[in-house]
């Protein structure tokens, strides 16, 4: 597995923010908890590689947004926050000689954030960021190898994948106020608590999990359920509405057909 991941920007307190309030954002804790996040991807067996530095694109370390890496092909979004927009040309060169690229077009808008991908079935969220059009350009691409496309609504949330993820082959952690579990017919579901909503946001790879130690109730009740968690601290990558799957672009290092 290839896990991109970008150094975090010292402008970063400047992040794009929808839901919550500016808070201060310390920079070096922040450079230092996603070194150790890179160190669990490292644990699970992926290749790091570093996108560079963009100091002054204040979300840049969110290289997720930027792409869909699927093993047929890759999708460079098309963010509709004007201020991630650059944060994609890096993206583009780095993904260039690993898969054929498919780009989003407007009227179509998408972040990474809100493409929920398991095995053949994809799950688009239509939230601020991303819209049917760019569901469509998802479908019309993927459909072709194999693959189901489903637009869902998504409220009170940035992204999809802040209000579900995967946490085991056939179990995804949901927050229910924000997406409805309907949508995910034929998988268990854990909801995260309501002290704590922005828990839903877990990095699966292999069969274990990347998890903020930030929320300890829903780390708690993962843990009881027998997932092997790695835990994180993401304090400062929270503060800019970020988690733990919005910092790394993991994929296979083999290409499919
Ligand atoms: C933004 O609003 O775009 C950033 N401050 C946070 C992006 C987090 N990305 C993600 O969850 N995929």
């Amino acid at each position: 597995m290839i896990a991109i991941t970008r150094p975090v920007s010292p402008k970063m307190a400047d992040c794009q923010l929808t839901y919550q309030e500016r808070q201060p954002i310390d920079i070096a804790l922040a450079t230092q908890q996603h070194s150790d996040y890179e160190d669990a991807l490292k644990r699970l067996g992926c290749q790091i590689v570093q996108a560079p530095m963009e100091p002054e694109l204040p979300d840049s370390v969110f290289v997720e947004d930027c792409a869909v890496v699927f093993d047929e092909l890759a999708i460079i979004t098309n963010p509709s926050a004007a201020s991630r927009k650059p944060e994609l040309d890096t993206i583009v060169e780095m993904l260039h000689p690993h898969r054929p690229l498919h780009f989003i077009l407007p009227p179509g808008t998408l972040d990474g954030g809100d493409v929920l991908v398991i095995g053949k079935q994809i799950w688009i969220g239509l939230s601020g960021r991303s819209n049917q059009a760019a569901a469509e350009q998802v479908e019309a691409l993927l459909q072709p190898h194999g693959y189901q496309v489903q637009a869902v609504e998504v409220k009170g949330c940035l992204h999809l994948k802040s209000a579900v993820s995967q946490v085991k082959t056939d179990t995804l952690l949901l927050n229910p106020a924000w997406v409805d579990a309907a949508h995910f017919e034929g998988f268990k579901i854990i909801e995260t608590f309501p002290d704590e909503p922005h828990a839903a946001n877990a990095l699966m790879i292999g069969e274990s999990v990347i998890y903020p130690v930030d929320y300890l109730l829903t780390a708690m009740l993962l843990a009881d359920k027998g997932i092997e968690l790695l835990l994180v601290d993401c304090s400062e990558v929270i503060k800019a509405e970020g988690g733990v799957t919005c910092c790394s672009l993991v994929f296979s290092g083999k290409r499919g057909s």
